[in-house]
């Protein structure tokens, strides 16, 4: 890693958690001037030359591209895969237009990864203030980084492969967290379950139809007049006892937790929040105030560590009825209007009005407006508006928001967490951020926020979510059926064919739009719905083990082509399909009508997980009727599968490791209790099994084995695929009874009798 520091920055690091003692990492690196600027060399090898300059509002740094080089990561962005080409800025709103126009959005994630095949590099420009970065649109060839400050700090990091760059990065900005194993599963939620009946029969309706789901989401509406931390006494009177139902069916609860505090003397989290003197001031020294749902709201300071205390205490005292998770919105923070410049515009708009300049009124209310709204939702080149806000620092020193905007909904993230250590300690935590900033990966899970049942909405969800796994947070899903506009039968179906396959796989819809829980369009369309769902289930051993896989080094849950295959060019811009872990090929219908569609295969052959057959590399046409989603398991790949349970919590009982055997292939079988965070001290078990092909003989052999904890599976079958070799399966010499299931050949033995033969 390289450390680049321009100028002498004003604040501490919020994204970065563990510098290396030498910041210029080593031999590899060679910084040298040329005639205006540094050349910078990895293992010798240039990466690019750079020139740092200045504009209106402070530092620019450009660097050189070269022409065949693609351009990943930045976050959530609504772009492409290849993000080159574009401009980006950087100002976490709550953006409802998703649409490249629309650009900011709700995240800030200022770091990129430049890859071709042969090169790879990646580089975080750490400023939590406004920051603009263009990709190749004012020169081609090169990357303009604006900073909104007098100074920059940028990490540059390189690596044999693009795995390497993640490792580095997650080093520096923390690793992903690890989620607990039912927040792996379905959720069910909606905007809003409006009262604790309504609540109950949506999760018994799916435990009646043996759909899986773990958890149930509670939208504002659960609460007393949008006041956060508490329950509406008419609709929600017993939320212990309906949580205690809840969890007696194995089915958990999230509940929203909005930002903003409703000002008003007698509510408790207002009164503490006051005498703590835990809210943001604005210049003058006042409380700053802000409309949001609940009217005029403070905002807590995060900044200073009494601010995060005060929302730890708040947040864990409301977790005591039994709450699992939470779900962070609105934390941008968006602001719906502030009531000086509201009244001041009102003001304005009235006085044209009277003196009957109706165009004057006309448009200074649609500037002004836009910019009350601005922290909302703004539009490309309308610009950022600014929160008039003053944070404190723990030394009392005085820092202006926007000098830390984007990083507000991080240090909200970590008095979350802070809450969940406080009210279960011991336990992994829950929680879903709608914004964000660098480093978030190591707090919570993320979503898309306000998309729309449409297709196009749908399709752009797969390079938004590979992007952010390239930006270190391999947590990420967006709204499965589109939270905005009227979801269609067809559409439902496909989406939740998709959403299995999103880390965070999550149904969501507003307020005013149909309802879109899997079963309101009967039948045929809910039992392709549910089955859906029930393939998320099976694949559970196979996800959760890439969770702890990102956890321990940031490798993304789902990945582009290029990820596993960066020789293949072609694999650098396919973005209708994905890899999760490296050995599944997912390619979801993302048109309305379709039944088969192309799918392009990289460099090696690949099994129709349908069909059963082996596939040349290169494109090819598959079918893909209503109730598929085209799969592929990769040459010498594996999966682990298991039978599908209402709950993601269950034992799994008895796994099944599908290979397709070339030469060699190895599966890894990983399990923990999938609750506390005893797996960080050995609490685990894992095994990697490997089959090997001699000439008939399929060879089993269990390569490493941990056995810190007992898994909940006793049984392991094998399924040897695609391989019509096979003659003998065969485990330390001896050859296993097999039985042949169509194409597949398949052993199954006890648990004990696979880990037993590594330690003999
Ligand atoms: O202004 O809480 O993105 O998921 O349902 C809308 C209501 C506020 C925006 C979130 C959405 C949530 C909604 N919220």
């Amino acid at each position: 890693m390289l450390k680049i520091v321009v100028g002498s920055p004003r604040l501490r690091s919020f994204a970065v958690v563990s510098e290396p003692p030498c910041c210029t990492g080593g031999d590899a690196w060679r910084v040298v001037e040329d005639r205006d600027g540094v050349e910078v060399y990895w293992s010798g090898r240039k990466l690019f030359s750079m020139r740092i300059a200045t504009w209106e509002r402070g530092v620019e740094i450009a660097h050189t591209l070269e022409g065949d080089e693609h351009v990943y990561g930045l976050g959530e962005k609504y772009a492409h895969l290849d993000r080159r080409f574009k401009r980006f800025h950087f100002w976490n709103v709550d953006q409802t237009v998703h649409l490249p126009s629309g650009d900011p959005m709700y995240k800030s994630i200022p770091f990129y990864i430049v890859a071709k095949p042969g090169k790879v590099y990646g580089v975080f420009v750490d400023y939590p203030g406004y920051l603009y970065i263009d990709t190749g649109v004012e020169h081609l060839d090169r990357i303009v980084i604006r900073v909104g400050a007098g100074y920059a700090v940028l990490y540059v990091f390189s690596g044999e492969n693009l795995y390497e760059i993640l490792d580095a990065y997650t080093r520096l900005t923390g690793r992903p967290f690890m989620p607990p194993k039912w927040a792996v599963g379905y959720h069910q939620s909606r905007y809003s379950y409006a009262s604790q009946d309504e609540v109950l029969r949506v999760a018994e309706e799916f435990r009646r139809r043996r759909i899986p789901c773990d958890a149930i989401w509670l939208d504002i509406d659960y609460m007393d007049g949008y006041r956060l931390f508490t329950w509406s006494r008419d609709r929600f009177p017993d939320p212990r006892g309906m949580i205690e139902k809840l969890h007696s069916m194995n089915m958990r609860v999230v509940t929203i937790v909005d930002v903003g505090i409703k000002e008003e003397k007698g509510y408790h989290a207002y009164d503490r929040g006051v005498e703590l003197n835990a809210f943001l001031r604005t210049p003058d020294g006042e409380l700053f105030r802000g409309g949001v749902w609940p009217g005029l709201c403070v905002f807590p300071d995060f900044l200073r560590s009494s601010g995060r205390r005060y929302w730890a205490q708040r947040l864990a005292e409301f977790m005591g009825v039994g709450v699992d998770g939470i779900w962070l919105d609105m934390n941008e923070p968006a602001i719906f209007y502030m009531e000086k410049p509201f009244r001041s515009m009102v003001a304005e708009v009235s006085k044209r009005l009277i003196e009957n300049d109706v165009e004057g009124a006309g448009n200074h209310y649609f500037w002004r407006a836009r910019h009350l709204i601005g922290t909302t939702s703004v539009g490309k080149g309308i610009g950022m508006v600014d929160i008039p806000a003053v944070h404190l620092d723990d030394d009392g020193g005085e820092v202006r928001h926007s000098e830390i905007h984007n990083a507000y909904p991080l240090l909200e993230n970590e008095a979350t967490k802070m809450g969940f250590e406080i009210a279960r300690p011991g336990r992994r935590w829950f929680i879903l951020t709608r914004s964000a900033y660098a480093g978030i990966q190591r707090l919570a899970a993320v979503w898309t926020g306000d998309n729309q049942s449409d297709w196009g909405h749908m399709a752009i969800s797969i390079p938004m979510l590979l992007n952010l796994g390239l930006s270190g947070v391999p947590f990420a899903g967006a709204d499965v059926g589109g939270f905005g506009d009227d979801v269609d039968p067809e559409m439902l179906v496909r989406w939740t064919q998709l959403g299995a396959f999103y880390p965070f796989f999550r149904n969501h819809s507003s307020k005013g739009t149909r309802r879109q829980e899997p079963w309101v369009f009967g039948e045929p369309w809910s039992s392709y719905v549910a089955e859906a769902i029930r393939l998320r289930y099976r694949l559970l051993p196979y996800i959760y083990s890439m969770f702890i896989e990102a956890h321990r080094s940031g490798k993304p849950v789902i990945r582009p082509l290029f990820a596993e295959f960066p020789q293949d060019e072609q694999s650098y811009v396919v973005e209708d399909e994905f890899l999760v872990g490296p050995s599944l090929l997912v390619a979801p219908v993302l048109t309305p009508g379709a039944r088969a569609r192309a799918v392009y295969l990289p460099q090696v052959r690949w099994l129709d997980l349908w069909s059963g057959e082996v596939l040349e590399p290169g494109w090819r046409l598959v079918e893909a009727p209503i109730d598929r989603v085209p799969l592929f398991l990769r040459e010498d790949g594996a999966v682990v599968t298991t039978e599908p349970r209402s709950s993601a919590t269950e034992p799994w009982g008895t796994v099944t490791i599908d290979v397709f055997v070339g030469r060699k292939a190895c599966a890894v079988l990983y399990d923990d209790d999938g609750e506390t965070a005893d797996f960080e001290k050995g609490r685990f078990f894992e095994a990697k099994v490997c089959i090997e092909r001699r000439g008939g003989d399929a060879v089993i052999r269990v390569e490493e084995l941990h056995m810190g904890y007992e898994p909940g599976f006793s049984k392991v079958r094998i399924r040897l695929l695609g391989s019509p070799w096979v003659e003998r399966v065969l485990l330390e010499g001896e050859e296993l009874r097999v039985y042949r299931s169509g194409k597949a050949v398949v052993a199954e033995l006890g648990i004990g009798r696979l880990t037993a033969s590594q330690q003999g």
